[in-house]
């Protein structure tokens, strides 16, 4: 067997190897889910049904526009059976968000701000998403911090 001296020449030999490498987990389940761990693409984030919805946000200017699934539909297709969600994000940031935010509102996980898509430089690939102007209620810092950007994983119990 041929022996791999480098460090860059494992590295190579890994991708040449792993196609998904080429399309990372955008996005991770973990817990109450079916066959957790779950990573998902992009793609496979962009495959589902989209919902878009405009609103105001504590970070940014105006009122954008942002496209993406539904939280609810992305937690019954993978059969997410729980109270609760841990969300995790890319600096770490986590917080705990209950499951009946997702079916009393039509909160998204935009993937795309103003058509543009949404990169870990500007608070993607994954933003949670509430639709904030629509409801009274959800203009409140207890729902501000459930606005996790750059998210990671999502941990259901
Ligand atoms: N990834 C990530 N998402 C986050 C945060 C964070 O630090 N990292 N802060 C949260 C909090 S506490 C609030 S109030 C809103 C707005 O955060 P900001 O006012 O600190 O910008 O985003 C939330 N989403
Ligand atoms: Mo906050």
């Amino acid at each position: 067997m041929k022996i791999i001296r480098s460090h860059a020449a494992l590295v190579a030999t890994i991708l040449a190897a792993t196609p998904v490498a080429a399309d990372p987990p955008a996005l991770t389940l973990t817990g109450a889910v079916r066959d957790a761990p779950i990573g998902l693409s992009r793609s496979e984030l962009k495959s589902m049904p989209q919902h878009e919805l405009t609103t105001s946000t504590s970070v940014t200017d105006g009122t954008p526009s942002f496209k993406g699934f539904l939280m609810r539909d992305l937690l019954a297709r993978y059969g997410a059976e729980g109270t609760r969600v841990h969300a995790v994000a890319l600096n770490d940031y986590r917080i705990e968000i209950p499951i009946s935010d997702f079916e009393e509102f039509d909160v998204i996980g935009a993937l795309y701000q103003d058509g543009e898509p949404l990169s870990p430089r500007d608070k993607g690939p994954v933003w949670i998403v509430y639709p904030r102007d629509d409801h009274r209620e959800l203009q409140d810092i207890r729902f501000d911090t459930r606005w996790v950007w750059q998210l990671e994983t999502l941990h259901v119990e």
